[in-house]
């Protein structure tokens, strides 16, 4: 066919769609879109209300996970998601709503500020030319975007309210009674008042302003701590936990990483793990994600025990206390507080080698061995296949259950940030115990039966048992005895017993932790933070926001000898003077005083955890979000009890921090009544990634996959043969393909179709740039049965369509529909492109209402040549805004298929059904057929079998 040769076919066809008329087909409907504002979708009120007839349909809030601007720009595999939120948002216009749809930056981060250094750049210049170039690259791919009200993370007038939110954060508290986050002026009227005792048992007024801060700093849900942190001097920055490897160095960089005790900002998130976990319920979103956010949040229903030593008491947490017998030894966190304390001046007498670590006392057992475990990461420390190290301390503990007496050891597999820091070692059911256990030669005593043939003598075994399907044994006291039951009830009555007794009670325990909020970070938010002569801490006033960041001579932060860890952070803006020390009047009555800014700045996650409310009023100098707004486009409704965001599309790779974040802050600003939906995505989806052939050469490096030449299945670079794999796309594996290059060559009509067709939505996929023209195929036929390829000229005719051609049609309207609907973007193009086929197969001028029907359904998915066509078809007005077309359901069923029914086994009626039928409706339809009634004869029915849409067995009675 000519289509294989374009230079031909241009000659015999010069109205053939092709690049060249689909790029200019493209920027031509991109302009006018832009210059019509085709996309702006209307508020309630405001300076973005418009069109009241919109503001009254109901409304579709359809969001993308928005890009961080790298600076290598987009390849096509990027912009999937925004593809598919792009073809959902344009059905749902064309299924009367008002859609609000765009895109902003977020725009804060490393690599910007990584080149700074190295450049000397300023991060603002080289992201805001990153942003300019997505910008355009998304542009080219007609997404419908409402373009007022994208904005980036680094604008100010965006970050003076995530600066705003930090205070709302900083100036409240978690009131556990109410549930609810409130103001922190109401924690103090309590405590004035004498309502709330004050902690320490001293009256408010007798406080000083610094014992009070350190007070309300215990409440605030945005606080202040010496908190053990890894600190990376190599980095010269304080790295979170995900970004430290499992072996305790920088996952960046790859240095030494250190605990240390540094102040740094936190967020409560803990206090609302509850919240965080119950509110999962109600919301559409993939179970995997849920089960990722529910195992972070982490609850465990344990018990608090106290083992008694020297008058006092060491308090564990555990979650298998129906094992009290089974513990042989305690284990304290090395830095657990009490371990001085306990720690006797000699080893007692008779003291196990092996318990000693060869040290001469205690003393300097446990000080070599806290230096030891210091440098290691939780991660590494919580390493299940690793030896147990450990340490006596020379100090034994009772066992409040039978009075023994066990030793107390500290090891690093211990934590001090969860629980109480301290743990009752049960080594015969808990495989680190048992394995340190077996390691200092300490008892392993069975006190739950194994369900294997091990037998109870635990001494024998090779690891432990740990299961909660099986009876207590070796379990009673002088007054209690857990024998013979299951876990689950000895769990209970010894918590009841415990409880009695008033040595421990049920506690329900969290894996979660408060939220790590400092970066030594020139490119974040400042804090709007400062401190006063007595360290202080005090918000800034909304008038003095937003602080800007201040122009600095060096962006990084102060590095160190990677193995020096007695160093501490020096951040980028502590550097600078002017900015740091000031003088300002907060308007606290206490008039103009010096203060020191903080210099820290926000981590990258604090932008993203709130910019679906700012999409919603992005031009507000008032207020983050105006609540009527607010109301309109994410208040709870039927079905969304939390409200949120009707669609929210992106990796799955955010499962937890960004989403768990985002819904953190979501639930302050609803408690303190700034927002009415606690929630903030209603339904999220998770889109497959787009993979991509890596080819390697003998050496193993990857070869640019472009200039791969194919033969007989095997892969040539220069002749060379070279290895296939699949991986991920980019610039390092030389198999980038940008959307500029497919657009040059079929247009971003085509690029859509080829990504939405690839597969589900929600799988991975291979690239195949060879397997692109198939979808440009589609489009030259679907055009070609509209417009002459010769004169330019619409062809299509006024008649009537014939009947298999409007079963085609209303099957696909149908199909279509519902796909679009449910995300399913490669079923409703492979129905759209079965009805071109038809068109085109049929050989006729296509009918003029087929034509436009067509042309409706492909809207979504392919705008610029439906807008073409639309009006070509002479239409005045966009495609964009024009009703999807809907299915007559008369041409929608298939002729209909014969259903036997029997009654007794004997053929008794046969019914003309859709083959759609239903089980209940055919046997509603069956049991009322005339026939069929006549044959049970008033008999009453014992069983209906029915297997539609072909067969009903009736039982009589
Ligand atoms: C005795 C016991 C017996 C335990 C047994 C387990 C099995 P989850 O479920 O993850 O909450 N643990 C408590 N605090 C700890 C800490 N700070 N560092 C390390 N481990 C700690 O785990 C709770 C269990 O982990 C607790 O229950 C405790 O060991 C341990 F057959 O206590 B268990």
């Amino acid at each position: 066919m000519s289509e294989t040769n374009p230079a031909a076919a241009e000659v015999a066809a010069p109205h053939r769609y092709t690049a060249a008329v689909a790029a200019e087909i493209e920027a031509r409907w991109q302009d006018v879109w832009d210059a019509d504002g085709t996309y702006a979708a209307p508020n309630p009120k405001g300076d973005l209300a418009g069109d009241p007839g919109l503001v009254a349909k109901p409304k579709k809030y359809v969001m993308d996970m928005f890009p961080y601007p790298s600076g290598a720009g987009l390849h096509v595999g990027h912009p999937l998601g925004y593809i598919a939120t792009d073809v959902f948002a344009r059905f749902q216009r064309m299924t009367g709503h008002n859609v609000l749809h765009t895109l902003g930056f977020d725009a804060f981060g490393l690599p910007a500020e990584q080149h700074a250094v190295q450049t000397g750049e300023h991060p603002r210049v080289t992201t805001e030319a990153a942003i300019n170039n997505m910008k355009s690259q998304l542009r080219r791919l007609g997404l419908g975007h409402d373009k007022r009200r994208s904005f980036a993370t680094i604008d100010p007038e965006y970050y003076k309210w995530t600066q705003w939110i930090f205070v709302q954060i900083f100036n409240s508290w978690y009131d556990d009674e109410a549930k609810k986050a409130r103001p922190i002026s109401e924690l103090v009227a309590r405590f004035e008042s004498g309502e709330r005792a004050v902690p320490g048992g001293r009256s408010w007024d007798a406080l000083s302003a610094a014992e009070r801060a350190d007070i309300l700093g215990e409440y605030r849900l945005a606080y202040a701590s010496d908190a053990p942190v890894n600190w990376c001097p190599g980095l010269g920055t304080v790295l979170a936990n995900e970004e430290v490897t499992a072996d305790g160095r920088s996952e960046r960089g790859n240095f030494p990483v250190f605990k240390a005790k540094l102040r740094q900002w936190n967020m409560r998130i803990t206090a609302y793990a509850d919240r965080l976990l119950d509110d999962l319920n109600e919301l559409d979103w993939p179970e995997a994600i849920k089960l990722q956010q529910r195992n972070w949040i982490g609850r465990s229903e344990g018990a608090r025990v106290d083992f008694p030593i020297d008058g006092e008491a060491i308090t564990v947490f555990t979650t298998r206390q129906d094992t009290l017998f089974g513990a042989t030894y305690m284990v304290l966190a090395p830095e657990h507080p009490l371990v001085e304390k306990f720690t006797p001046a000699a080893w007692p007498e008779g003291t196990h080698d092996v318990w000693t670590g060869g040290h001469a006392t205690p003393g300097e057992a446990v000080a070599a061995y806290r230096a030891q475990a210091a440098s290691k990461s939780d991660v590494e420390r919580q390493a299940e296949a690793k030896d147990k190290t450990g340490v006596f301390t020379g100090a034994f503990a009772t066992n409040p259950v039978n009075g023994e007496q066990i030793p107390v050891f500290i090891a690093d597999y211990v934590l001090m940030g969860y629980g109480t820091g301290a743990i009752m070692a049960v080594p015969a059911h808990d495989t680190r115990d048992f394995a340190f256990a077996r390691a200092f030669e300490l008892p392993i005593r069975c006190v739950v039966e194994p369900s294997d043939d091990r037998g109870t003598d635990a001494s024998t075994w090779d690891d432990a048992f740990a299961s909660y399907d099986a009876k207590i044994v070796n379990s009673h006291g002088e007054d209690v005895s857990l024998d013979g039951l299951g876990v689950v009830d000895a769990k209970a009555r010894i918590t009841e017993w415990l409880q009695r007794k008033g040595i421990g009670e049920g506690t329900v325990n969290f894996r979660l932790r408060d939220w790590l909020f400092s970066r030594q970070r020139y490119w974040g938010e400042p804090f709007p933070i400062v401190y006063d002569e007595d360290g202080i801490a005090h918000s800034l006033p909304e008038s003095m926001l937003p602080l800007e960041l201040p122009e600095v001579e060096d962006y990084s932060p102060r590095t160190f000898d990677p193995d020096d860890a007695d160093t501490s952070p020096e951040t980028p803006l502590s550097r600078n003077q002017d900015w740091v020390d000031v003088t300002l009047d907060l308007g606290d009555g206490r008039g103009p005083r010096p203060y020191r800014r903080e210099t820290n700045t926000m981590p990258n996650w604090a932008g993203s955890c709130w910019y679906e409310l700012r999409y919603l009023d992005p031009h507000n100098s008032e207020k983050l979000v105006d609540p009527e707004i607010e109301q309109y486009w994410m208040g709870p409704r039927a079905g969304q009890p939390h409200g949120g965001v009707d669609l929210y599309v992106g990796g799955a790779e955010h499962a937890v921090l960004h989403l768990l974040y985002a819904r953190f802050w979501s639930k302050v600003l609803y408690d303190l009544g700034h927002i009415s939906s606690p929630e903030p995505f209603h339904k999220l989806y998770n889109q497959g990634m787009i993979q991509a052939f890596v080819y390697r050469d003998s050496r193993g490096f990857p070869v640019p996959a472009a200039e791969i030449e194919e033969r007989d299945g095997a892969f040539f670079h220069n002749g060379e043969q070279v290895k296939r794999e699949l991986g991920k796309m980019g610039k390092s594996l030389k198999n980038a393909v940008t959307p500029e290059t497919i657009c040059e060559e079929y247009g971003a009509d085509t690029l859509r179709l080829y990504e939405m067709a690839m597969g589900p939505l929600d799988v991975s996929r291979p690239w195949d740039t060879r397997a692109v023209v198939g979808q440009y195929r589609l489009l030259q036929r679907l055009w070609r049965n509209v417009v002459d390829e010769a004169t330019g000229e619409v062809t299509v005719v006024d008649a009537e369509p014939d009947e298999t051609t409007l079963r085609a049609l209303h099957k696909a309207i149908d199909g279509v529909r519902q796909d679009l609907e449910g995300l399913r973007f490669n079923t409703a193009i492979a129905k759209v492109t079965e009805l071109n086929n038809h068109l085109t197969k049929a050989g006729a001028a296509v009918s003029r209402p087929v034509a436009e029907s067509l042309v409706l359904l492909i809207a979504p998915l392919a705008p610029h040549i439906a807008e073409e066509l639309w009006r070509k078809l002479g239409h005045p007005d966009s495609v964009v805004h024009q009703d999807f077309p809907v299915a007559d359901p008369r041409y929608v069923v298939d002729e209909s298929v014969t259903c036997v029914v029997q009654v007794k086994g004997k053929v008794k009626a046969r019914l003309e059904v859709s083959p759609a039928i239903s089980d209940d409706e055919l046997e509603k339809v069956a049991l009322a057929d005339e026939k069929v009634v006549a044959a049970l004869d008033g008999a009453g029915i014992r069983k209906v079998i029915v297997r539609a849409p072909k067969l009903v067995n009736i039982v009589p009675a």
